[in-house]
């Protein structure tokens, strides 16, 4: 039987000593049963052919981004590869600052807000990475994907996570030694030995340089690489209001009266616009004047959930015909990527936006762990669509440039006859990260509703400002 490729790249990596096994000491002095050094890769060109051609296969070919950089300076060389590869633009970090000329960080052409693909050899805890993202940054760069040789697995992953970069390995230590053993390169004592060591030394662990839901809206803008994220961002900081109006009325002027009456209070009206008795196309145009009266986002919570040919359809045709109106919409991951797919194809990609739905409100839902995680790793190759989440927990994605859309709030905890689960402003922004806050019947069944949205309004900025301060846990 045939080796498969990542068999035969980790094999030819030990046979060259990149990857050694005894007891060495790390440059910071840390004790390690485990020692990779990927710089000799640059005397063997078969192996750093292999490797970046398996590189661009996992994380570079299906990937949208404008630039590669590596990081100084062993991934240098295969990010020069991928970059001929992928004919894609690289730029390179300067280790060091020059003492003379123009001083950049950085090296290349590129814009303000182009994004940037990290290439890496090996991630320990994540902070060479986490550097070199910095420097981006600082130029305007956006970074949110990494694509690395092997990842250690203590803690480098985490800590990039929660700087909202999200790493695409080809190798774990774990996997690798699991290779070396089935070809028997190494003892079964040695992998014992590494295992417990991975279970024991943890890197440390990096300060949240840039976790949401400690950073203010305004400092969110330039991490977002979708631009509905960026407007709702803005008129967040603005108008001093996370509030979002589920506007479940059947009727059109039930709708634009409410509307009428909360619009300076809330950020995005949350639209189901196939509930609505009277539909008529002066409806969405007033509704549009509405909004930009008083500055708001339309979110059409159509909650696609086809395959992407009939999902592009129901976007753009039929008798709502949504992709002319609203800023933005839900969709459900479960059809797979190709929902994304289409719908990047039928947005105008610079002004529209998706809220993928990673978590529901409702009792019982049938949303686990796995499928929620798999949501958010699908939308990382949809950055340029992706608005944000709708979910229920801050720990369902970091990246602070997306925003947490939270539905299922009243100034009460209870529930309604069909499941839906209400918790508290409280919860749900402190405790739970929400960002953009839905509050349907809450301000709607309401005797006065211009004065219940004030009330949420007002309990909601409260949350986040106590949220932000960092008074957490
Ligand atoms: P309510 O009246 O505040 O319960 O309205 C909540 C709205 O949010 C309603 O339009 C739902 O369709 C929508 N929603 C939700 O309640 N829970 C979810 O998990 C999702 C959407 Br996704």
């Amino acid at each position: 039987m045939g080796l498969d490729k990542l068999e035969d790249l980790a094999l030819k990596l030990f046979s060259i000593d990149a990857v050694k096994f005894g007891d060495f000491t790390t440059k910071t002095g840390i004790k390690t049963p485990a020692y990779f050094d990927l710089r000799v890769i640059v005397s063997y060109p078969d192996i750093m052919e292999l490797t970046s051609n398996m590189l661009y296969d996992l994380a570079v070919k299906d990937s949208q981004f404008d630039h590669l950089c590596g990081v100084p300076y062993t991934a240098l060389p295969i990010a020069t590869l991928l970059s001929i590869q992928a004919k894609k633009p690289m730029l390179m970090r300067r280790k060091e600052t020059k003492s003379y000329g123009t001083k950049k960080s950085i090296e290349g052409h590129f814009k303000k807000d182009d994004t940037c693909l990290i290439i890496e050899d090996v991630i320990t805890s994540g902070s060479s990475i986490l550097e070199t993202v910095k420097d981006l940054k600082n130029e305007g760069l956006v970074t949110t994907e990494a694509a690395i040789i092997l990842d250690r697995e203590q803690g480098g992953r985490e800590n990039l996570a929660k700087n909202g970069i999200h790493v695409k390995s080809l190798f774990t230590m774990r996997t690798l030694i699991e290779i070396l053993k089935k070809h028997k390169k190494i003892t079964d004592e040695i992998v014992v030995t590494v295992k417990n060591y991975l279970n024991e030394t943890k890197a440390p662990v990096i300060e949240k340089l840039m976790e949401r839901v400690i950073l203010p809206y305004e400092k969110r803008i330039d991490f977002a690489t979708n631009l509905v994220a960026r407007q709702l961002f803005n008129i967040m900081a603005t108008k001093k209001t996370n509030l979002c109006l589920s506007a479940d009325l059947t009727m059109t002027t039930g709708i634009l009266d409410l509307l009428e009456k909360v619009g300076e209070h809330i950020c995005m009206v949350k639209t189901h616009i196939d509930i609505i008795d009277d539909f008529r196309d002066d409806f969405v145009v007033r509704l549009k004047q509405l909004a930009d009266r008083f500055n708001f986002l339309i979110l059409e919570d159509r909650k696609y959930a086809d395959i992407g040919h009939t999902v592009s359809l129901q976007y753009s045709k039929g008798l709502y015909k949504i992709g002319e109106w609203a800023d933005c919409v839900t969709v459900h991951s479960l059809p797979g990527e190709g929902i994304l797919k289409a719908l990047n194809g039928s947005m105008n990609c610079i002004t529209k936006g998706v809220f993928l739905l990673a978590e529901m409100s409702s009792e019982g839902n049938l949303i686990t762990q796995q499928y929620k995680q798999e949501t958010v790793s699908m939308a990382s190759k949809y950055a340029n669509i992706i608005t944000g989440f709708v979910c229920q927990n801050k720990d369902t994605f970091q990246n602070p440039g997306l925003i947490q859309l939270t539905p299922g709030v009243q100034l009460e905890c209870s529930k309604d006859d069909f499941g839906q689960i209400y918790k508290t402003p409280e919860k749900v922004v402190v405790e739970n990260g929400a960002d953009v806050i839905v509050v349907g019947r809450g301000i709607t069944a309401a005797k006065n509703p211009e004065v219940q949205a004030v009330a949420y309004k007002d309990a909601l900025w409260k949350c986040y400002i106590k949220r932000i301060s960092g008074k957490l846990e």
